[in-house]
């Protein structure tokens, strides 16, 4: 019996997709070289540091670890800029609808984000007193696809993994929600998210009984 749904932040809930390329992309810039939208996508569900480290890597430059930090947090300040001008409107089509059908069948939920900015956006958004528990970055330590971050959100509802539905729009994603037992649906490409349970493209029309027809199929 499915108890609550937990949902992924960045690609599923907003398209933050694009202000952490445009920051990265900017300190890329400044180091030097370049990458593309194309290459973005290897970024999506990867923690802060991780990413600069294959950022890095595609510029091929060694970076001592204190410089690093030293990077990321210059990336992190022109993203929180970034982030800090959004509004209810950039919530993706058809998940402000979703989650009031979730709630009016008494269906719990919860946010589950490699993000150490989720709160802030969550805030910026107007969803964040919606959500009974927001674990983000800060909680979770183990980048997907450790299911860590997903594990908290269940326990910290006193779930188990099995009463929980996540979203998610990053093949790691995906990939933590299947390793923690949960039951998934991907939000983008089958090509891409071919292994959870079910693919949608969208919420836009979504109902959640349809949702429970297809990952218990
Ligand atoms: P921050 P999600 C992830 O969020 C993003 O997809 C990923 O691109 C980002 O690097 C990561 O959060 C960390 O974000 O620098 O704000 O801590 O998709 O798990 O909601
Ligand atoms: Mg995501």
């Amino acid at each position: 019996m499915i108890q609550a749904c937990i949902f992924d932040l960045d690609g599923v809930i907003v398209d933050t997709a694009k202000y952490h390329f445009q920051a990265w992309r900017r300190l890329a810039n400044e180091l030097g070289f370049d990458f593309s939208e194309a290459d973005n996508e290897q970024l999506k569900g990867v923690s802060r540091m991780e990413s600069l480290d294959i950022i890095l890597s595609w510029g091929g430059l060694a970076v001592p670890e204190v410089q690093k930090r030293k990077l990321a947090e210059r990336k992190n300040e022109w993203y929180k800029e970034l982030i800090s001008h959004m509004q209810p409107d950039e919530i993706l089509p058809g998940v402000p609808a979703f989650l009031q059908e979730l709630q009016q069948l008494g269906i719990r939920l919860a946010l589950g984000s490699a993000s150490k900015n989720a709160g802030a956006v969550m805030q910026c958004i107007g969803l964040a007193q919606q959500f009974e528990v927001i674990v983000d970055g800060h909680l979770a330590t183990r980048s997907k696809p450790d299911p860590q971050v997903f594990l908290i959100a269940a326990e910290a509802m006193g779930l188990l993994p099995g009463q929980c539905i996540v979203f998610e729009d990053a093949e790691s994603g995906v990939e933590a929600a299947l390793r923690g037992g949960f039951y998934a649906v991907g939000v983008g490409s089958p090509a891409v998210l071919g292994k959870a349970h079910w693919v949608i493209p969208g919420f836009e029309g979504l109902h959640f009984q349809e949702v429970l027809r297809h990952i218990q199929a």
